[in-house]
């Protein structure tokens, strides 16, 4: 299916939403046209044709009050089945998605691989693979917008959105801020490459990035003396990061958090908002000291923690399971 008003479609998820929209236009211009059609055909079918005419009561039919309600009835609520499936669909992350960061920022967008490599504006990914975006802004409000994918999401500032899409077609496509931001709104514009897997990886390694987001982050942890209080070897003054990542904390005054982006976010940029149970609410605040990227990294270092943490209890219990 391919119309000229809609810009073109490169996942399947474009498809979908192009279906719904066209299913929706099509209902509306069929029943639009009836009710005109009809309307003209009773007007000039009962029109007044001499001066003394006097219209009577007509009698009503149940059987046609009930098919024109139900019939329309059945087609909205089953539009809206199908609206909240594809919704659902949209914002329910796959499990295997690989995560972007992207971060809106007067008038660019930038981009984190996964790999550590950056990106403005222009933005290179793998075809048919899940792609994560987490969406954040440095300054104002953007949208972050690629119509031939059907996905835009808010960018705002101190806060993690998150969508995703797989692209089932490799080419070029356009990016747009969709949220007026300031005087140059209308250059904040890219170009999303969808790339063969193999292009892809070789265009990685071609863009060799220095280090990795964590490996970043893993730097900005010293470089800000957050190892000053958060020791490996020593819970005394601060929790131990190492596999809090995805973990429910416990905090100070009751109740249980999971330590996600936006918290882990809030904890560097707002530590009083949320103590851990059994610390002093002593972390000072890195507001105005971290840009967002740089938060970004420091998460990513904190979940490379994880990783290293369960690698080493695996470790450990395998040593252990030796000595028996
Ligand atoms: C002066 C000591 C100190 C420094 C420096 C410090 N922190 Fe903390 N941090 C703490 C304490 C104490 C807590 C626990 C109390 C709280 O939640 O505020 C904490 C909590 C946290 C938490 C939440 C931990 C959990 O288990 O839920 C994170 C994440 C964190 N810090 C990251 C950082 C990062 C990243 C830096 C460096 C940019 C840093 N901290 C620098 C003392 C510090
Ligand atoms: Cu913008």
């Amino acid at each position: 299916m391919k119309l000229p008003f809609f810009p073109e479609q490169a996942s399947a998820m474009a498809q979908q939403v192009d279906a719904i929209s066209l299913f929706a236009v099509s209902i509306s211009f069929v029943a639009g046209v009836g009710i005109v059609a009809v309307l003209t055909w009773l007007g000039l079918r009962y029109r007044r044709s001499h001066r003394d005419e006097v219209g009577s009561a007509g009698h009503s039919s149940n059987l046609l009050e009930i098919i024109w309600s139900v019939i329309p009835g059945i087609i909205f609520i089953g539009l809206f089945f199908w609206g909240a499936k594809i919704y659902f669909e949209n914002y329910r992350i796959p499990p295997d998605a690989v995560r972007y960061y992207v971060v809106g920022k007067q008038w660019m967008w930038k981009y984190q691989h996964p790999s550590g490599n950056r990106e403005i504006n222009d933005f290179h990914v793998p075809v048919d693979t899940p792609i994560e975006l987490v969406v954040t802004s440095e300054d104002v409000i953007h949208s972050f917008f690629v119509p031939a994918l059907r996905v835009k999401r808010d960018a705002v500032p101190g806060r993690y959105s998150t969508t995703w899409f797989e692209a089932n077609r490799t080419g070029t496509f356009d990016i747009f801020c969709a949220e007026y931001c300031g005087a140059e709104h209308s250059l904040m514009i890219g170009k999303l490459h969808v790339m063969e897997q193999h292009d892809y990886e070789e265009w990685l390694e071609g863009n060799e990035p220095a280090q990795s987001l964590a490996m970043s982050g893993a730097a900005l942890f010293e470089q800000n003396s957050c190892g000053t209080c958060h020791r490996s070897d020593s819970s005394a003054r601060a929790p131990i990061l190492d596999g809090i990542y995805g973990r429910e904390i416990a905090l100070l005054g009751g109740g249980v958090i999971v330590a996600d982006d936006a918290y882990i976010r809030e904890s560097i940029m707002n530590p009083q908002a949320k103590v851990v149970a059994g610390y002093q609410p002593i972390m000072p605040t890195f507001q105005g000291q971290l840009r967002e990227e740089e938060i970004l990294e420091l998460i990513s270092y904190i979940q490379s923690l994880g990783k290293k943490a369960e690698s080493r209890t695996e470790a450990a219990a395998a040593v252990s399971d030796e000595g028996e």
